[in-house]
């Protein structure tokens, strides 16, 4: 919906305040006379033909851009295009508004700092069912719809699994017709672009909104204000009650920019709404007055700072203060922008029928003391009333295991930065601990252990712990990692609200990542069973039976090729590099992370080189491979960058040294994206889903590989664990310990150096990296990988080496009768559709959200 509503009390930010222009003056509910019959119709889409495509796509392109076809360049081009697709989804999302206004249902709120949404052309052209209609009108026009679909900058607002799994879920919610709100932040700079220079990492910012950005509409009229810093006052209101109120000192505008989120193919068009921070006055006249010109600008560059880049760290959180001010500034704009899309007379106790905001990890947590806030200070709710209320309005998604990544703010900083928040929670905190020491008494470890406010090593806010305790519900995202969240992580708080916990297994959308993505599976999958696996993945079991059958088999072993042929094509322009497509194509694509062990998958690769190189083996006798890695990793993680440069060294060795004969190949395209992943995923062979087993909460890129016939090889670890489940162990190569005997092995210490000395194989391998092999014959300049993986290893590399390789050599056999290999590969595809978010979605609707379908 592209309405909005009158600010509460901010004047436009680019306008004098005696020019304050008119704000929304008719919006929302209220009739003017509207007399043409046209202004009385139902907004309608152009007509879905080739001449009305063109008719739009012109009219964009001379009229919105102002240029004649033949002086356009592809970036016009390509903006006319997005602007001509948006318009035929325009009236679905006016309509789905109007729908919404009228009935009322209770919504999702999805509150996520992060939103990978990869590009929007595609997914938007499909939804609207577009594609063929599109296609032809721009060849009329002599233009070509790829090359205009290449020239789209994808929108990197997140770091990897967490905030694509949430744009996956508001497709999902879309497809199935549930209202949904997703709210963010729209970062100027989203995650950095990765270059390499000599092997090593180098970090580029993102400028994705350089060119213009088509797909969102800015409502700058709707601008909300948030406010920081300052104190707090206690006062006597009317009725003699004492109250506290916020007396902040300083405030920015978040803009909202709003996205459409269609459905696949049925009507619906839900809304994105990203946040962009703005200076509240364009220039503060006191230090202008003064003279100090250059000064005042710095003062809204301050401001609009919040917006500007998104955190860049995965799994590892910074305590930096600029992070609070996003993470607060974007759910105060959605909170409120929630309430008051209610209207003027709803009654906030029936908050809880009209939303449930879902927090997407830690990140959005102060969301809990600003609804707080909100109902006592400014709507007058007494404490337990305001409690009630907000203590059924939210839910919690955690999203990981490592303690690291548990957010902790320190008490000072939210202090300063909002005090009245640390003061409800702290109110909160203490009516928690009440609670406890009626359920324990005297049980005073347990009481320091559950209170929201950690002391040590410094005094901070448990931002995990005020989620759970707030939240209607918890949920971990595969069966694993919420076993071992009630089980470990949050255990007492499992004992005290046993019904609490519930697990919902992440999901990804088909659309998305088979119907764009691989469209040649997709068609043969369509021509076997029909259309319908497409919004109902479950029918992909259909399939199982034609595993047997050697006609599909060939087809599908065709649709694997020719995804191989595209991504060649691809990585030939993209980077440079010439992949071969008669090699088996293995795959480990994902954030770079000591804990997802790229480390062990480059001992393999360095191990069958070290035997070719030494002469234990001929490269005649190795299975051809091709190996891609991509991977970012966060621009301060030390070890992970030097991983990075590890990895393109033993490439640049392997690749060239004539001893392999081609055989091995070791390539790393730069800046893995979700534009790369849509390519690379459906090309795969082999998918590498090796963490050590309880520490990948539950991946999703997992998902993805076996959703597009590739096999894994793989831990038991997050939702590695169901995915063998259903394809069963025939048809997944397992390997290493599982999480109960890597908890004895740590407990009964772990020495990874006896597993060096143990393993010949093991040792020859670090030993060669360890020599300076893969660096110029410099032992320095991999030393720290090396030693860290020998002397601390905390991630475990080494002790499932020997199990790993064992696994590699199964793989192997297979790959060498293509056929069985097609095989398995079918019957991944088939029984894998339990996968897909729809499913995710139906999940968090029964066991946490109440929400029904919209009609
Ligand atoms: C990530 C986990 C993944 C999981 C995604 C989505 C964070 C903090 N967590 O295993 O590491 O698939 O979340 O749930 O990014």
């Amino acid at each position: 919906m592209s309405e909005s509503r009158a600010p509460q009390s901010a004047p436009s930010p680019l306008t004098p305040a005696d020019e304050t222009p008119a704000v929304g003056p008719h919006r929302r509910g209220v009739q003017f006379p509207q007399t043409h019959p046209l202004a009385l119709a139902p907004v309608t889409p152009p007509p879905h033909t080739v001449d009305g495509f063109v008719k739009e796509f012109l009219h964009e392109l001379n009229t919105d851009l102002g240029v004649a076809l033949s002086r356009s360049s592809i970036n016009d081009q390509y903006t006319a295009l997005a602007h001509t697709v948006r318009n035929y989804l325009t009236a679905r999302w006016l309509e789905t508004g109007r729908k919404q206004r009228e009935n009322s249902p209770k919504s999702v709120a999805y509150l996520s700092a992060e939103y990978l949404l990869g590009r929007q052309l595609g997914n938007n052209l499909l939804a609207a069912n577009l594609n063929d209609v599109a296609d032809k009108a721009l060849q009329t026009c002599g233009l070509s719809l790829a090359t205009l679909r290449a020239q789209e900058v994808e929108p990197g607002l997140g770091n990897g699994g967490l905030g694509r799994l949430a744009a996956c879920f508001i497709d999902s919610l879309a497809t199935m017709n549930v209202p949904c709100i997703g709210y963010g932040i729209r970062y100027e700079y989203g995650i950095f672009r990765q270059t390499f220079v000599n092997g090593e990492q180098v970090e580029q910012p993102d400028s994705w909104l350089a060119l213009g950005n088509p797909w969102e509409i800015p409502h700058p009229e709707a601008s909300v204000q948030v406010n920081f810093g300052g104190r707090t006052e206690t006062y006597t209101d009317e009725g003699g009650v004492e109250r506290s109120r916020w007396v902040p000192d300083w405030n920015v505008l978040g803009v909202p920019y709003n996205y459409m989120v269609p459905g696949y193919l049925n009507g619906r068009v839900n809304t994105l709404r990203l946040w962009s921070a703005q200076a509240t006055q364009a220039f503060d006249l006191n230090i202008f007055n003064a003279g100090d010109y250059a000064q005042a600008v710095r003062a809204q560059t301050f401001a609009e700072n919040i917006s500007k880049v998104l955190y860049p760290e995965d799994s590892t959180p910074q305590g930096k203060e600029l992070r609070l001010q996003q993470q607060y500034f974007f759910v105060a704009c959605s909170l409120r922008d929630f309430i008051d899309g209610q209207g003027p007379d709803f009654d906030l106790r029936d908050l809880p029928e009209r939303v449930i905001f879902q927090l997407n990890d830690t990140h959005p947590v102060i969301a809990v003391p600003e609804l707080m806030r909100i109902l006592l200070d400014e709507r007058g709710f007494d404490w337990d009333e305001a409690w009630a209320i907000t203590s059924k309005c939210f839910a919690y998604t955690c999203h990981t295991l490592l303690p690291e990544a548990l957010e902790v703010w320190s008490v000072d900083l939210l202090g300063r930065l909002l005090p009245r928040h640390l003061e409800i929670i702290y109110r909160i905190n203490d009516e928690f601990l009440d609670l406890v020491r009626e359920t324990w008494p005297d049980d005073y470890l347990r009481l320091g252990r559950m209170s929201i406010i950690a002391e040590y090593p410094d005094r901070g806010v448990r931002m995990a712990f005020l989620a759970t305790v707030a939240g209607i519900k918890v949920n971990g995202v595969a069966a694993l990692h919420s076993q071992l969240l009630r089980d470990k992580v949050l255990n007492d708080f499992a004992e005290l609200w046993p019904d609490k916990f519930t697990n919902v297994t992440n999901g990804v959308t088909p659309r998305r990542f088979m119907k764009v993505a691989n469209p040649d599976l997709s068609n043969l999958i369509t021509d076997a069973i029909g259309s319908g696996w497409v919004t109902d993945l479950e029918r992909l079991h259909e399939l199982a039976p034609l595993a047997e059958d050697p006609e599909f088999r060939k087809a599908f072993a065709q649709a694997k090729l020719t995804n191989k042929i595209r991504l060649r094509d691809r990585l030939r322009v993209r980077d440079g590099i010439e992949l071969p497509t008669d090699q088996m194509l293995d795959v480990m694509v994902k954030r770079l992370h000591e804990y997802k062990r790229q480390t062990l998958k480059l001992l393999h690769i360095v191990s069958l080189y070290e035997q070719i190189a030494s002469g234990k083996v001929k490269a005649a006798d190795v299975t051809p491979r091709s190996f891609i890695f991509g991977a970012k990793a966060a621009p301060g993680y030390r070890m992970a960058k030097q991983i990075i440069h590890l990895i393109n060294a033993v490439g640049s060795v392997v690749n060239n040294d004539p001893l392999v004969e081609g055989r091995l190949n070791v390539f790393f395209p730069a800046n893995y994206n979700v534009t790369l992943a849509e390519r690379l995923i459906p090309a795969a062979d082999l998918s590498e889903q090796i963490s050590l087993a309880g520490m990948e909460a539950s991946g999703t890129g997992n998902m993805k590989f076996a959703l597009n016939g590739a096999i894994t090889i793989g831990t038991d670890d997050g939702a590695n664990v169901e995915i063998r489940e259903l394809v069963g162990d025939d048809n997944f190569f397992l390997f290493g310990m599982d999480e109960p005997k890597v908890a004895d092995l740590s407990a009964k210490g772990y020495h990874p150096g006896e597993y060096y000395e143990s393993n010949p194989q093991l040792k020859a391998t670090l030993d060669l990296i360890a020599s300076g092999h893969f660096s110029g014959g410099d032992p320095m300049t991999f030393e720290p990988v090396v030693s860290n993986l020998v002397h601390h290893d905390r991630f475990m590399a080494l002790a499932d080496f020997s199990s790993y390789i064992e696994a590699q050599q199964r793989v192997d056999a297979l790959y060498a009768d293509p056929d069985a290999w097609t095989r398995v590969a079918i019957l991944n595809v088939a029984r894998c559709g339990f996968f897909s978010s729809d499913r995710s979605m139906r999940d968090y609707i029964k066991r946490i959200w109440n929400t029904p379908p919209a009609l």
